[in-house]
């Protein structure tokens, strides 16, 4: 074992990130490649830094590729795993792989783990946060307001309703929990179907769509994997009671986006809180953005935090060293 692998790192907050690792690990060898989108992960073709001067940033580029044992990235474009013929350990910056799994550019051998972050935190604020909005109306107060209005509506509690969670992992978990916490009724989906302690009922892969009937809100929070993709499809979202609140928090392949614009249109859904897209940026002429049930946000429930993230990929560096099993490792069989 190599006591010193290489590491490249590539993403949109290169520099940031490998001041971070250098500072963890400063015996490591690590640089960075500038990503200029989140979305295609394309380099920007700055040098690495440990040359300055160099004005050849591509041949920089691809010595770094070349030469590095372990990646640390969000996303690389199509062509970068081939020119990575050293590469052994892929660490991927967020929640998701699935688009290192996809890509046919990644040698089976290659590991591949995820990182954990402050994600399930995150993931369960920004679901509780949007249920309680919706409960308790704060946008139709706020437009009262601006008229001068001192009109009730109902007040709904939390406390009275069930949520189905579909993906019970390390962001579905931390939301039952919150959501239990404020005296919520949750169900779950996970593929074995075992029961979860604190979650009512849990459905297996095969018996997921006998929650649906039973949810005041329905939120996706599995991974997206063969079996996964497109699983809210017509048939599901006509399953789901009058008014349902839809939120997706995992990929946007996980919903079909014309069954969800008819049920938006039809008033089928209440709302649906949406964070994720088949194409992201969503596209600005996307008939979503003018849905007045869709509620959308771009990609953030869930951000990767640098010092967090580094922090656990510095931790799993020493163990790949010592040969120890690292930790949040991907069972790409499996898909998460
Ligand atoms: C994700 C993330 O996987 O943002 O979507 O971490």
């Amino acid at each position: 074992m190599n006591k010193t692998p290489r590491v490249c790192v590539w993403h949109v907050q290169g520099d940031t990130y490998r001041d971070a690792l250098r500072e963890r690990l400063p015996d490591a060898p690590i640089e960075a490649i500038n990503a200029a989108t989140h979305e295609t992960g394309e380099a920007v073709l700055s040098a690495p830094d440990s040359r300055p001067g160099a004005d050849h940033a591509a041949s920089l580029i691809a010595d770094a590729l070349s030469s590095a044992e372990i990646l640390l990235a969000w996303k690389v474009p199509p062509g970068t795993l081939t020119n990575m013929s050293a590469l052994r350990w892929v660490q991927v910056t967020g929640a998701g792989v699935d688009h290192f799994l996809e890509s046919t550019e990644l040698p089976a051998t290659v590991l591949v783990t995820r990182s954990l972050g402050r994600f399930g935190i995150q993931i369960s604020e920004y679901v509780v946060g949007y249920l309680l909005h919706h409960l308790i109306g704060i946008n139709t107060y706020r437009e009262k307001q601006r008229s001068h209005e001192w009109a009730r509506n109902e007040r709904p509690l939390l406390a009275d309703r069930t949520v189905g969670i579909i993906g019970l992992g390390s962001l579905g978990l931390p939301t039952a929990t919150a959501l239990t916490t404020l005296g919520a009724r949750v169900l779950g989906v996970r593929h074995s179907g075992l029961a979860v302690p604190g979650i009512d009922d849990v459905f297996s892969a095969t018996s997921w769509r006998n929650m649906l009937p039973a949810c005041d809100a329905l939120v996706i929070a599995a991974p997206k994997t063969v079996e996964t993709v497109g699983m809210i499809d017509h048939g599901a979202l006509d399953a789901l009671p009058e008014g349902t609140i839809l939120i997706n928090i995992s990929r946007g392949e996980l919903i079909d986006e014309d069954a969800l614009l008819e049920a938006l249109e039809s008033g089928h859904l209440g709302a649906a809180v949406l964070d994720v897209f088949d194409t992201e940026p969503l596209p600005e002429d996307h008939p979503l953005w003018d849905q007045s049930r869709a509620w959308i946000t771009p990609h953030i429930a869930a951000p990767s935090e640098i010092e967090v993230i580094a922090d656990e990929f510095a931790n799993n560096y020493r163990r790949y060293v010592a040969g120890d099993p690292l930790l949040n490792a991907v069972d790409r069989g499996r898909g998460y």
